[in-house]
């Protein structure tokens, strides 16, 4: 119970600077207002939680399809009639308090029959959802002119390079995906065997200073949020006008874009299977999420669970897989084989590059 606790505290914090009407505007086609993350969280907790456990009635009936994800694409979501204001805070406290009755009443063992209840798989799904969630809402916040919030880390840090440039991986058999055993989404088992060549990755993220480089001698386009300053770059975001720092990882680049910038390199991006293969051996992860050559597919074996939505409906090539984990992300959400994904022309997402080559 405590750490859905301080999910929403993470929730509330991030929200604290804000007022009614900055969480209702939409500042980007492509991200939501604040104020449907919001409903839509608690809408989650109490479709998973209070409804499906619970057996209890949806607080407001009908409501609920406002907030699905797939039903109500994001550049619809301002027009909404969703909850807003002061009725959406306490749907997010009604909710949870509905959510710590049914948690009384159930067993979340270890061999709890039900999969949903078994090793307490809805309380971790509903806590990794908020916090995910957490991560859109601060693509959103960058968007929010002098948006500030003590106590809250908002930004990079500066990657370390000292060491070898690239770190060798062996060929051979490679165990990919989650143990059967422990929290994973759908899309992360069957854990499996694949067969990998030798290959070398980089230790560490592409920095801004390299990338700058790349920008010099390509004419490739800034990243996102980069913009000119005195002959220099600054970073437009909500931490507000600053100069772009050599040392930290690149970030809000596109999948086209990290795979020209491998080209440059004279690399190329690794494979989401080779990302994972390496993953004990990287430090540094944690910085950006890492766009890979890979589409996101099903792994053999695949089942859909809990819902199609999650994973299922957006298998296919349209989307590339990224790995890792950015500032934004909770260290909870953060595994070797968690496996993030988007369109390959998204630069929104805290997204940078790791690059990798053949042995
Ligand atoms: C894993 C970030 C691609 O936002 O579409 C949140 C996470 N899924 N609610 C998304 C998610 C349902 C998902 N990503
Ligand atoms: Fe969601």
């Amino acid at each position: 119970m405590e750490r859905l606790g301080e999910a929403r505290a993470r929730t509330l914090k991030l929200i604290e600077p804000l007022d009614d009407e900055q969480l209702n505007r939409v500042y980007s086609p492509i991200l939501s207002p604040l104020a449907w993350d919001l409903g839509h969280i608690a809408n989650f907790e109490e479709l998973w939680l209070v409804q499906t456990i619970g057996g209890r009635e949806p607080l407001h009936g009908e409501l609920g399809r406002f907030y699905d994800a797939i039903e109500n694409p994001r550049k619809t979501r301002g027009e909404l009639p969703i909850l807003r204001d002061a009725g959406l805070r306490s749907y997010l406290a009604d909710v949870r308090e509905r959510t710590l009755e049914v948690l009384a009443e159930v067993d979340l063992g270890l061999d709890a029959e039900d999969p949903l209840l078994r090793e307490g798989f809805v309380y971790e799904m509903l806590l990794a959802h908020e916090l995910q969630h957490n991560e859109t809402m601060l693509q959103l916040l960058q968007l929010v002119d002098d948006y500030e919030n003590d106590g809250f880390d908002l930004g990079p840090a500066a990657a370390e390079a000292s060491g070898p440039e690239m770190i060798a991986v062996d060929g051979g058999e490679h165990e990919i995906g989650a143990p059967a055993r422990g929290f994973a989404y759908d899309n992360e088992r069957a854990r499996h065997a694949v067969e990998l060549a030798p290959f070398e990755i980089d230790r560490t993220p592409v920095s801004n200073g390299t990338y700058l480089q790349f920008m010099e001698e390509t004419g490739a386009e800034a990243p996102l949020y980069w913009e000119r300053d005195d002959g220099g770059w600054a970073l437009t975001t909500m931490a507000g006008r600053d100069p772009v720092i050599s040392a930290h990882p690149v970030l809000h680049v596109s999948w086209h874009e990290a795979e020209a910038f491998a080209r440059w390199a004279g690399k190329r991006l690794p494979s989401e299977q080779e990302w994972e293969a390496a993953s004990a051996e990287l430090e540094s992860v944690g910085q950006a999420w890492e766009w890979t050559s890979s589409d996101f597919l099903a792994y053999p074996g695949f089942e859909a669970f809990p819902y199609r939505e999650y994973s299922e409906v957006f298998f296919g090539d349209t989307y590339k897989v990224l790995r890792g984990g950015s500032w934004a992300t909770h260290a909870s959400v953060m595994r070797p084989s968690f496996r993030n994904w988007d369109l390959p022309e998204r630069r929104q997402i805290f997204s940078g590059i790791r690059c990798a080559r053949d042995a």
